[in-house]
């Protein structure tokens, strides 16, 4: 069975867990989920197989193997048959474009019907939640909120992509694999950032200003609140001990050619996350000025575009 997942951008990020065994977020987050950039993932089980067998972009084997039998053995049942697991995504991974977001996602919508699971929307976000928090918003397109809820997550569709289009210019500003994992790196802030209870505290305010912002296509509303949370997001980091710098130079200088369009009356803001990539969200009549004018950086190293898109789901199997 094969599913395509796009990963999406949280405008109000996720960082911080309020239990790591079960994966479940300490604070609630809202993205938009991307449509030119993909992962496709086939799973499909084999009574004949001793073991998972896993191919990432044509190469055998891979570091996410473990994590992805262990979402697997969740969807179907630890007694299931071993899989023959194929992932390929167009976009560089585990660079902060968040492929792990669409692989999990992906994932999860193909072991479940591999093993002939009918499973809704609440089921499939606690499944893909579990392997990787992110993953849950994927499941669902355009503008997604995850909310924490009594028996751990639950996802919900703010605005679809055609009610809102807005347009996402990436600018890769390093390629190659970050330093500190995501995961490690929330505990590391949880436990050591003096930050991170003021983080987690105003983070329902956060949310309710995107919210509301969504609702009335703000777009200057949404721009401020985004940024904001974005940049509490790394003051925390950057308080941590051990202190945890995604950013390089690079990345600075898009943040200020973004202010710099911003003065001169153009839509768009950034974002960034557990990566030295910026991502400036812009109005789809702005895009291409915002795209020539960070790819006319001498250090960014290549501009992705990308429209709003839709939630996961299955394909036939190439
Ligand atoms: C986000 N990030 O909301 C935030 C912003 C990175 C920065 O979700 O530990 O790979 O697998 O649940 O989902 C990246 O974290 O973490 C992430 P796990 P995940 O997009």
């Amino acid at each position: 069975m094969r599913a395509i997942a796009q990963p999406n951008i949280a405008l109000i990020k996720y960082w911080g867990k309020r239990d790591t065994g079960q994966n479940l977020p300490a604070v609630g987050s809202i993205s938009i989920t991307l449509c030119d950039l993909y992962t496709g993932m086939d799973v499909d089980f084999d009574d004949q197989l001793a073991e998972d067998q896993l191919i990432v972009n044509g190469d055998a084997g891979g570091s996410m193997l473990p994590r992805l039998s262990a979402c697997l053995d969740r969807v179907a049942g630890e007694d299931r048959a071993r899989a023959r697991i194929v992932s390929e995504s167009n976009f560089p991974i585990a660079a902060g474009l968040a492929s792990s977001a669409s692989a999990f996602a992906a994932a999860t919508v193909a072991a479940a019907a591999a093993a002939g699971k009918d499973l809704d929307v609440a089921e499939l976000a606690s499944l893909a939640g579990r392997a990787s928090g992110s993953a849950a918003r994927s499941l669902l397109g355009g503008f997604v909120e995850l909310r924490n809820c009594d028996s751990g997550i639950e996802v919900g569709n703010l605005r679809t992509a055609a009610e809102w289009p807005l347009t996402v210019v990436i600018a890769i500003t390093e390629t190659g694999p970050k330093a500190v994992g995501s995961t490690e790196a929330m505990e590391i802030s949880r436990k050591t950032s003096p930050f991170y209870s003021s983080w987690v505290e105003q983070q329902e305010h956060d949310l309710a200003a995107a919210r509301s912002a969504i609702e009335k296509r703000d777009f200057g509303q949404l721009a401020a609140i985004a940024e904001h949370n974005c940049l509490k997001m790394h003051s925390i980091m950057w308080a941590s001990r051990p202190p945890m710098v995604y950013w390089n130079a690079a990345t600075m200088r898009c943040l200020q050619i973004v202010r710099k369009l911003q003065g001169a009356g153009i839509g768009v803001f950034f974002t960034i996350d557990a990566g030295p990539q910026v991502k400036a969200v812009c109005l789809p009549e702005h895009a291409e000025q915002v795209r020539s004018t960070l790819s006319s950086s001498d250090d960014v190293a290549a501009v992705m575009t990308s429209e709003l898109g839709d939630a996961a789901r299955l394909v036939e199997s190439s």
